[in-house]
């Protein structure tokens, strides 16, 4: 398969229930042009694939001059930074930009990496199939961890009484949760109402469509 650029408009190359959900709605708040494309996961190595993502992996933002972007959070933080008339951050430079990239580098390196570790088991050890339980059970114990630290800051979103897009990757995270999702927000009642109220604005309901089929 051949992937083009197009220089008028952003191309998010994702994949259903993947990090490009929370691109999408960076994407979808900020109104902006852009196109969708799913990348099966059994072209993860081909070289055309390759030749966009480095690692194989989605997400990939081609910005609109062609520029390929991999790393979901730099990706969300570049659309909150470029469009700020969005309103996906505080502006640069105060402390609550410094809060919000904080939250972001958190949820990309601790609770996103949790998932991974959870959803990829086997690739953590060199035994494989054979130690993925235990490091299943350490990772999804890990990511509540991560999920309950968060969860305290949480009033009701992530910055306080200001949505950013930090609260729209966290609730893809929460998604994400390979435990019992109503005890979790019996746990972290914060959490659930962070995810009540994210999954009622028009660009997470557009996205959850979208990567429901
Ligand atoms: N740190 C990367 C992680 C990307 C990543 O691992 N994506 C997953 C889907 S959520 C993937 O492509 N997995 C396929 C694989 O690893 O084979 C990001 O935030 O973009």
């Amino acid at each position: 398969m051949r992937y083009h650029q197009d220089m008028t408009a952003y191309k998010l190359y994702g994949r259903q229930a993947s990090g490009s959900f929370a691109v999408q709605v960076a994407l979808e708040e900020a109104a902006v042009s852009f196109e969708r494309v799913w990348i099966p996961v059994e072209s993860a190595g081909s070289a055309d694939w390759r030749a966009i993502s480095p690692t194989g992996r989605v997400p990939v933002l081609a910005l609109p001059d062609g520029t390929l972007i991999f790393e979901s959070a730099a990706m969300v933080i570049h659309l909150a930074l470029a469009h700020p008339d969005a309103g996906l951050a505080p502006p640069p430079g105060t402390s609550q930009h410094a809060r919000f990239l904080q939250w972001m580098v958190f949820l990309s390196a601790n609770v996103y990496e949790a998932a991974l570790r959870s959803y990829y088991s086997d690739r953590y050890s060199a035994q494989g199939e054979a130690h993925a339980p235990a490091i299943r059970e350490r990772a999804t114990a890990e990511y509540l961890d991560h999920l309950a630290l968060i969860s305290r800051t949480l009033s009701p979103y992530v910055l306080g009484a200001t949505y950013s897009i930090a609260d729209a990757y966290l609730y893809m995270l929460v998604s994400w949760f390979p435990g019992d999702r109503e005890a979790l927000f019996a746990r972290l009642p914060a959490l659930g109402e962070l995810v009540q109220l994210v999954s009622a604005r028009p660009a997470v309901k557009k996205t959850d469509a979208d990567h429901a089929g």
